[in-house]
């Protein structure tokens, strides 16, 4: 059966949708969805994703959305191994709670940032925006204490998740020297997650640039 990802390279989900299906030897079909253009509000979309974000996956009749939600389908019906994610309950677990910290956690206190400066006008950045991700990269420096990787020393499918997130704003110019463990395994992620540089980075470049382009210098 064909999958198809609909897809927006600036988008950090959609990235991570992409990176799954390539670190698992997927063959998928792309479609970029432009969102700058508003491409996601055409009828034809929308049919398909009521909710019409990116990334949104088809794999023949069976459709579904939130990058996460991909990413675990992916890997439970497509995994060779047991490594990106890992069957036993309490890796699983780990990975599930990273996962999850990425989508209610570091990923929403990034897009507080730079969604008001690409679509609302903002030019400047709250202070308390800024601290709120300080904290929850700080976090992720906890997570990363003794491990080359955010569940321990494998790469899994919430690296790749936490990288294509965090990489958005390091485009945008957030500087995460500050903690030492991030910046290690963020270089690692860079050189280890399959068809990194191909797919993630030139459309976090595009991103960065997009936002860097509407901020009053120096904000970040
Ligand atoms: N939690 C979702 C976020 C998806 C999302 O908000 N996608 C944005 C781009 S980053 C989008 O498609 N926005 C278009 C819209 O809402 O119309 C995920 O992880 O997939």
């Amino acid at each position: 059966m064909a999958i198809t990802i609909y897809h927006f390279p600036p988008s950090a989900p959609s990235r991570c949708a992409v990176l799954v299906a390539k670190a698992l030897g997927l063959d998928v079909d792309i479609k970029v969805v432009n969102l700058f253009d508003k491409e996601q509000l055409k009828p034809d979309f929308v049919k398909i994703n009521p909710q019409h974000v990116v990334p949104t996956l088809t794999d023949g009749d069976f459709t579904i959305w939130e990058s996460r939600a991909i990413a675990t389908y992916l890997a439970n019906l497509y995994e060779k191994g047991d490594k990106l994610y890992p069957k036993d309950p309490k890796a699983r677990a780990l990975v599930d709670q990273r996962l999850q910290f990425c989508a209610g956690t570091l990923y929403p206190r990034i897009r507080a940032i730079c969604f008001p400066v690409l679509f609302l006008g903002e030019i400047e950045v709250e202070e308390s925006k800024k601290s709120s991700l300080e904290e929850a990269i700080g976090f992720l420096d906890i997570f990363l204490d003794e491990n080359d990787f955010v569940t321990g020393n494998t790469l899994t499918i919430a690296d790749i998740s936490i990288a294509a997130s965090l990489s958005s704003i390091i485009a945008v110019g957030w500087d995460v020297t500050a903690y030492a463990n991030v910046a290690k395994w963020f270089a690692k992620c860079t050189l280890e997650i399959p068809g990194y540089m191909e797919i993630n980075d030139a459309g976090a470049q595009q991103f960065g640039k997009a936002v860097k382009s509407k901020l009053a210098p120096g904000q970040i």
